[in-house]
């Protein structure tokens, strides 16, 4: 752990630790279940934009019972549709900045990670989600749409039908139901995601950093090219990640006898 870094003082709803290669981004308004005010939100967008470029990869966590209960209910009844259209482009540009930051993001759930906060996590990269999770879109029951890119993201991991579905009836799927439909990519026990998120986490930070920029960059725009532009877009993003001299090291390293070997457990 880097001792010269500690959390923010407590009064922030938001801190950022920074513990070696990683950086551990705490929602820390548990008494409103870590509710997204515009205020925790402009306070998530500095945490992320604060992450020194020593850093390979991020956490993203909520302190309490819940990972995140989405959008503070309580600022939304003045809004009008004007103010909601900015509102939600905010989201966008927030939720952007962390799907197509430097380093990638891993979310560890817990508890209710639902409307807002299912969007927050699904703009990171990798989620691992405890076995207390469980994922919901309330807009549906409270007259109102996601605002935050879930209706872009979400389908992408469950089906558009299925995103329907939640909204349409206020379904809850728990922790494994989930996990299998494409909600996370890792079950772990009761109080366990944290951790198994800093593991994942310090792993990614190992690799060449351009390795993982080209992942979180390329691979989400290659999803969606025709294939004949994806091939293209491959071809030219692999050829820039080899040409790198870390790159040039670690084929060296193995070449060698000093690079690990792939193993299945
Ligand atoms: C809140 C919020 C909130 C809790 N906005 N204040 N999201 C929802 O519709 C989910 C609403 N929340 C819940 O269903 C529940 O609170 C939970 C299942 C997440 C947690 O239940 P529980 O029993 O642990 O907590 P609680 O007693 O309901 O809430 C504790 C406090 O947090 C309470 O305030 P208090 O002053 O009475 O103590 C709640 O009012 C407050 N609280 N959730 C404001 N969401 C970009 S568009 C995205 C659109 C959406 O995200 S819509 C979905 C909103």
């Amino acid at each position: 752990m880097d001792v010269t870094s500690k959390p923010d003082a407590p009064a922030s709803d938001v801190s950022v630790e920074l513990r070696g290669a990683i950086a551990i981004v705490r929602l820390q308004r548990p008494h409103k279940r870590n509710a997204l005010s515009d205020g925790l939100m402009a306070q998530v967008d500095a945490a992320f934009a604060s992450i020194p470029t020593s850093v390979g990869a991020a956490v993203l966590t909520g302190d309490g019972e819940h990972f995140c209960a989405g959008l503070d209910l309580s600022e939304l009844k003045e809004r009008d549709a004007v103010d909601g259209l900015h509102h939600s482009r905010s989201w966008h540009r927030i939720l952007t900045n962390i799907e197509f930051g430097r380093i990638p993001v891993v979310a560890a759930l817990h508890g209710a990670v639902v409307g807002g906060g299912l969007e927050l996590a699904t703009s990171c990269h990798i989620r691992v989600a405890d076995d207390t999770s469980f994922f919901a879109l309330p807009e549906g029951s409270r007259g109102i749409f996601v605002g935050g890119g879930g209706s872009v993201r979400i389908p992408k991991l469950i089906g558009a039908h299925r995103m329907l579905d939640m909204m349409l009836t206020g379904r809850v799927y728990k922790a494994a139901e989930g996990v299998a439909l494409g909600f996370a990519q890792y079950h772990v026990a009761a109080g366990e995601a944290l951790s198994k998120a800093i593991a994942i986490a310090e792993r990614i930070a190992t690799n060449a950093p351009m390795t993982n920029y080209s992942l979180i960059h390329a691979l989400p725009r290659i999803a969606e090219q025709p294939a004949d532009h994806g091939f293209m877009t491959e071809g030219l993003i692999s050829a820039i990640a080899q040409s790198a001299p870390e790159a040039k090291a670690r084929v060296r390293d193995f070449l060698e006898g000093r690079g690990a070997k792939v193993k299945a457990s």
